[in-house]
């Protein structure tokens, strides 16, 4: 049992790869393996994402280099399908941890008819109905007091599904945060809050951000059990989310789990971290990889693949990556037909008429591009001139 409020993160690994603590590692080998597989194919995929955002692809992209030993290990605890998952933007190794198929992950990203959201939000702000995943805006802490509304519900039913939210170090100086873990540790809410402490809230660092001296200490304010892991151990912070989730599941009430980590990258696409940080801080917790530390370990106990099996594993993933990539590229974003979807369940008269006129203009233009493409290209011009004047005034 793992005992909260702790003045260190709890570790069960070592950077050394050594198992820490007398206790034994109770995760079997496959089970070790699936997690560094998880955690290889979410590097692999952030590396890809910025690729596809150097080709246009997508708009906007906030890498999670560094933080997969946290998403992982969270995603490996929780009843995946079963508990709901309130994510915030940071987290697409947790969605591909969590079975979330990386087709609609990248849809998403990249804005396409496929999308589940109809491509109606920004990158990073996936969802999954058949995963329980909910979609969430940008503002900052915004899915805190919904994901507490929600688990009081699971309370109140009986049922034995948690909801697990997760957040950054940033948004727990947010006046939402605050109001939804009140919210929650009063009613008993079956919610496990976790903080994915990448130690900064874009340029803002710790300090700048709280006199307290960590996010899990924030607990006591509301009565409610924090416990502080090493984010960077995959094994512990697997380990720590499972006695958290099973505490919430068992009717406790909530649970505030702080894994500290680091981002390597920037804060986004569209962030230069050399201004706010050292490069000598940066390599210190390049050397702190959560996946060599896992292999350092798997090493020791004698499972880790060979080169060629690791070589061979990471191949799979970007073949498995390329494939889909391949399919996505063919696919466009959606009609603008879907606008005027999934809004009202009666279409309002005034946005029937827009529908009308856009429909009529579509034909025009679907018209003038049958004519151009029949090679008479100075005679479409004219009658997409005139059929979209027709149209619409
Ligand atoms: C209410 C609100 N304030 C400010 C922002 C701008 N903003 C976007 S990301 C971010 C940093 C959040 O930091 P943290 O919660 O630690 O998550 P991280 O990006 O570090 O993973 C800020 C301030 C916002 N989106 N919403
Ligand atoms: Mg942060």
């Amino acid at each position: 049992m793992y005992k909260t409020f702790t003045e260190k993160p709890i570790q069960r690994i070592g950077e050394d790869g050594k198992r820490l603590g007398r206790q034994k590692i109770g995760l079997p080998p496959e089970k070790l393996l699936e997690m560094y597989r998880d955690m290889l194919r979410a590097r692999l995929f952030d590396e890809k994402l910025v690729l596809i955002l150097r080709q246009g692809k997508t708009s906007f992209y906030s890498q999670s280099t560094g933080m997969e030993g946290t998403q992982i290990g969270l995603a490996h605890a929780i009843r995946a399908g079963h508990d709901w998952v309130w994510p915030y933007y940071r987290d697409q190794g947790l969605m591909l941890a969590l079975g979330v198929p990386a087709r609609d992950v990248l849809a998403q990203f990249m804005g396409l008819e496929s999308d589940e959201s109809k491509a109606r939000q920004m990158p990073h702000h996936f969802s999954s109905r058949a995963h329980r995943v909910v979609s969430c805006s940008s503002s900052i802490a915004n899915q805190v007091a919904p994901a507490a509304g929600m688990a009081m519900a699971q309370k109140y039913l009986g049922l034995d599904e948690i909801t697990v939210c997760t957040f950054g170090d940033g948004a727990t100086s947010e006046g939402d945060w605050h109001a939804g873990v009140n919210m929650a540790a009063v009613n008993g809410a079956s919610v496990l809050f976790v903080c994915e402490n990448n130690q900064y809230a874009i340029s803002a660092g710790l300090e700048s951000q709280m006199k307290c001296k960590n996010v899990s200490s924030k607990g006591h304010a509301y009565g409610i059990p924090g416990y502080f892991v090493d984010g960077q151990d995959v094994v512990a912070v697997q380990e720590v989310m499972l006695q958290a989730a099973e505490e919430v599941r068992a009717g406790g009430g909530p649970v505030l789990v702080e894994a500290l980590t680091y981002r390597i990258g920037t804060h986004s696409s569209a962030d230069d971290d050399s201004k706010y940080r050292s490069r000598e801080e940066v390599q210190l917790w390049k050397n702190r990889d959560p996946i060599v530390r896992l292999e350092r370990y798997l090493e020791r106990e004698g499972i880790l693949p060979d080169a060629t099996g690791r070589q061979a594993l990471q191949q799979g993933i970007r073949s498995e990556l390329e494939q889909i990539l391949h399919q996505l590229n063919l696919e466009s974003g959606p009609s603008w037909r879907s606008m005027f979807e999934d809004v009202y369940s009666d279409l309002p008269v005034h946005l029937q008429e827009q529908y009308q006129s856009l429909e009529v203009e579509q034909l025009a233009l679907e018209r003038a591009e049958a004519l151009r493409r029949a090679g008479a290209r100075e005679r479409a011009e004219i009658h997409a001139t005139q059929l979209i004047g027709e149209g619409s005034y």
